[in-house]
């Protein structure tokens, strides 16, 4: 069996990061390892979260895995409240990336132009080290201006400006830049990229008029789930979009979804059939 280890938080309450990742990947029929970065009561959309870092423990889980013998399909990682935690993702990225290992990294610390809460200001420095460690990086125009000190361009940029950020991620140092959240203005939303050979591509599903929380964790498990089951870049990604919009729209028709994340659980069954398992 294939296996994906991802590392970013636990959200006790919110369906991001680690509760949004296994149920996805272990969906798509592939084991997930976790390295938990930090235990939080709720995601950070919420006022009042409590957060406990877990850099000490994240430093011993390292020195025993470092003593058996495991080998990742790829390494996914998504939020990383402190810099001292993207240090340690770094660490586990350098101890355990082999020829084949795919190394996706989801710079997830920004929205509408602003760090998350809770987030110390110049963490984008830090997390610019980080893409540079990996193979696809997948960040939302908010993130890709930050960490390029480019002006935020809104969630409106057109291709120009999204082609500008595209070729200034190119030289973070991975192999492909994937901006998440890209309005096409035709009533699609999605992604556009740019390859290791320069080229750009794109593609958008259906917009649905709802701002949602989580979305991106949704859209960089399904991604990485997908290509480790042999999909290509660009078809892993048009599987996480046609996945994601259709959580969004889940949500959106059910008058009691909740306010702080997608209705992924139940888009289950349409992501099988969109990767193809049933
Ligand atoms: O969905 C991204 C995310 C992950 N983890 C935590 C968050 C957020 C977004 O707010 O707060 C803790």
């Amino acid at each position: 069996m294939k296996k994906i280890l991802t590392i970013q938080d636990i959200s006790c309450v919110g369906k991001c990061s680690v509760t949004a990742a296994l149920p996805i990947i272990s969906a798509l029929g592939i084991e997930t390892c976790i390295v938990p970065t930090a235990l939080l009561s709720t995601h950070t959309q919420f006022d009042g979260f409590t957060f406990r870092d877990l850099s000490d423990e994240m430093a011993k889980i390292l020195e025993h895995w470092k003593t058996q013998n495991f080998h990742f399909d790829a390494i996914y990682t998504g939020y990383l409240g402190s810099e001292s935690l993207i240090n340690l993702a770094i660490e586990f990225i350098s101890a355990f990336k082999e020829e084949n290992t795919k190394i996706i990294v989801d710079p997830a610390m920004a929205d509408a132009g602003q760090l998350y809460a809770g987030l110390p200001a110049g963490l984008e420095a830090k997390m610019k080290k980080l893409c540079g460690c990996a193979d696809i990086i997948l960040p939302n125009i908010s993130e890709a201006s930050l960490m390029l000190d480019e002006p935020y361009p809104g969630e409106d940029a057109g291709k120009e400006e999204i082609e500008a950020l595209l070729n200034k991620l190119s030289s973070l140092g991975a192999k492909s830049s994937v901006i998440t959240g890209v309005d096409f203005g035709d009533g699609t939303l999605g992604f556009a990229g740019r390859a290791e050979d320069g080229s750009f591509f794109s593609y958008g599903a259906e917009k649905i008029n709802m701002s949602s929380h989580g979305t991106g964790d949704v859209f960089a498990a399904t991604f990485t789930g997908s290509l480790v089951r042999g999909a290509s870049e660009f078809e892993a990604l048009k599987i996480a979009t046609d996945f994601t919009s259709a959580c969004i729209k889940n949500s959106y028709n059910d008058p009691d979804h909740v306010s702080y994340a997608v209705n992924f659980e139940a888009e289950i069954p349409y992501l099988l059939k969109r990767a193809g398992i049933i």
